[in-house]
């Protein structure tokens, strides 16, 4: 029932259930093909780093999204420059391919920055800030994917210029209310808006199995919301699943839902131990189907070059050297900066608060330091 291209060795070999999107792999160049392995090594390269970092004392707090780079990839690639990203917090490669440089992510988790990057910010491709509440962006996915259709800037048949939404969430936050919520209202009002389950087996320490007794990808379709399942560690899957899907949703045919079935190979965050709840053995059962190896894998088949390879890697080595330069180089935000974005408008009481800051850090002018 899943769909899938590759095996994780690399070899070619579509499920029943892939024909369907065949097509749109098929259609695939190279340059293409190497462009999603390159994205998905170049980013599990700045993880690297940014782990590092935190360890360092640089971040308070780092996600890494070590493993799920193939469902996040093929997602984001699939999507059109018109789309609309609502991200979880794990979703970097997703926000480096729309364009947000990844300093902002490192901003906001090193609490720099009170929300990371402008998302009405042209060069940001549409894509709203990381929400660390769990399930809340899916809501505002719906939300907006209805404003989409009432302002008719969807459904009209038009690949081109149709827009739609994409939304992350996972599968700890699949058991919220919130999630629930806007599956309703997105099927009953049709709304253009494709929603990606990345299920990677554990909600911090809570595996999937104790919150969900029967498959993620039936609750989506529990509410008439047409769903796939993946192999979110093919990308090729990921990719060309996602392209058809929010192609649909995008072109008047409604809400459309992919959960992605991978595996967080690393820890939650750098605040998480998770050789406390799980297995060597299990790691290294998801260690065998790593996304990058069996893309590696596939490309290598094909022909392409180690020059390649050498080059991806100085690529995910210069990236890393960047952002320990640039993090050096981070001012501390204004305490002043908290009340900015509070509200969309000026706020009598964001303004009063803000007052009394002021006052409250001139009764120490004077003192000795
Ligand atoms: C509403 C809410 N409840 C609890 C938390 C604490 N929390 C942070 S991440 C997490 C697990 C999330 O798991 P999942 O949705 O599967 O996403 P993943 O971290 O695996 O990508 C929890 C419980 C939170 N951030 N927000
Ligand atoms: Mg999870």
């Amino acid at each position: 029932m899943t769909v899938r291209f590759l095996e994780p060795d690399g070899s070619f070999a579509p499920t029943p259930e892939a024909e369907r999107y065949r097509a749109l792999v098929d259609d695939l160049d190279d340059a293409a093909l190497e462009q999603m392995y390159r994205d998905m090594a170049v980013i599990r390269a700045f993880d690297r780093q940014a782990t590092l970092l935190q360890r360092q004392g640089q971040l308070a707090l780092w996600p890494p999204s070590w493993g799920q780079e193939a469902a996040q990839v093929g997602s984001a690639r699939a999507a059109r420059p018109q789309d609309t990203i609502f991200p979880s917090y794990r979703e970097h490669v997703v926000a480096k391919i729309r364009g947000v440089d990844l300093i902002d992510i490192i901003k906001l988790m090193r609490g720099a920055s009170h929300g990371g990057w402008d998302p009405s910010d042209p060069k940001n491709g549409n894509t709203r800030l990381y929400t660390l509440v769990l399930g809340t962006q899916v809501p505002h996915a719906t939300g907006y994917a209805m404003g989409l259709k009432f302002d008719g800037k969807s459904g009209t048949g038009d690949v081109e210029t149709d827009e739609a939404v994409v939304v992350y969430y996972g599968d700890g936050a699949a058991s919220e209310g919130d999630v629930h919520e806007a599956m309703v209202f997105a099927a009953s009002y049709g709304t253009p808006e494709l929603f990606f389950l990345q299920n990677n087996q554990w909600a911090i320490s809570v595996p999937v199995s104790t919150q969900a007794k029967a498959p993620l990808v039936e609750r989506s379709a529990g509410y008439g919301i047409p769903s796939v399942q993946v192999d979110g560690n093919d990308v090729l899957a990921s990719y060309a699943v996602s392209r058809m899907l929010l192609d649909e949703a995008r072109t008047g045919g409604g809400p459309r839902a992919i959960e992605a079935v991978t595996y967080r190979m690393g820890a939650h965050t750098t605040s998480d131990d998770p050789t406390k709840y799980r297995t060597k053995d299990e790691e290294a059962e998801w260690a065998r189907r790593d996304p990058i190896a069996r893309m590696r894998a596939f490309l290598a088949a094909r022909g392409a070059s180690e020059r390649f390879f050498a080059d991806v890697d100085a690529e995910g080595d210069a990236l890393a050297a960047d952002t320990r330069t640039r993090i050096a180089q981070l001012a501390d935000p204004l305490p002043e900066s908290m009340f900015a974005h509070v509200y969309s408008e000026d706020h009598p009481v964001m303004a009063e608060q803000a007052q009394w800051l002021r006052s409250y850090e001139a009764s120490f002018e004077g003192d000795a330091k």
